[in-house]
């Protein structure tokens, strides 16, 4: 199986550059200030880029595909339904056709799946099935709540993508305990608030 792993280096200069830069985490205000702050954001693998909303999975999925013609699929049936409607939807308004990120797994800030949330995504249609993922250091990975927080020490339970497992590690570059969730986890016993790194596998 290829591995596609990006170097600790490569990410750090990745987040930096998406920090300050052109690529700048970009955040869809939906203007509440009362609410809660509950945010779910997306990080690509292929860029680095993050987005976040204040909101869940479906609030991000609308917002991606409005602001930044991406197109959040699930690698399963229902997904490419999803992304086939999208794109036919663009046709027909003379719109640009969306990109498609696919959805590795999901990790949360609580257990049971709630608060900040962060969906790791893909370029790669055929995800787990051809290739491995790895995110080599969470704390170059982020999530919005009371500001900006990596993810690293952080995730208290998980739900891998359509095809993928989840393999977390209390160290950066995949190294020390592993905690393989080979499905969704709404708690993580020992690993909560350890992981360091992830890698996505099939
Ligand atoms: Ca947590």
């Amino acid at each position: 199986m290829k591995k596609r792993t990006l170097s600790s280096i490569g990410l750090a200069t990745a987040v930096v550059a998406s920090l300050i830069g052109a690529g700048a985490p970009v955040y869809a205000s939906t203007t509440d200030v009362e609410a809660a702050p509950e945010s779910t954001c997306s990080i690509n693998y292929e860029t680095q880029k993050t987005f976040c909303v204040e909101g869940d999975i479906e609030d991000l999925t609308a917002q991606l595909l409005e602001q930044q013609d991406v197109a959040l699929v699930e690698a399963d049936a229902q997904g490419r339904a999803d992304l086939a409607s999208a794109r036919a939807d663009a046709s027909r308004d003379g719109d640009v056709q969306p990109l498609a990120n696919y959805v590795l797994g999901v990790a949360y800030d609580d257990a049971s799946y709630g608060g900040r949330t962060i969906v790791f995504n893909t370029s790669v249609s055929t995800t787990c099935s051809t290739h491995s993922f790895s995110w080599d250091e969470l704390s170059f990975a982020y999530w919005q709540g009371f500001g900006w927080a990596n993810v690293d020490d952080q995730i208290s339970s998980v739900a891998p993508g359509p095809g993928c497992k989840m393999w977390l590690y209390v160290d950066s570059n995949r190294s020390g305990s592993v905690y393989k969730a080979t499905g969704n986890a709404a708690s993580l016993g020992w690993m909560n608030n350890q992981a360091s790194s992830i890698w996505f596998t099939g």
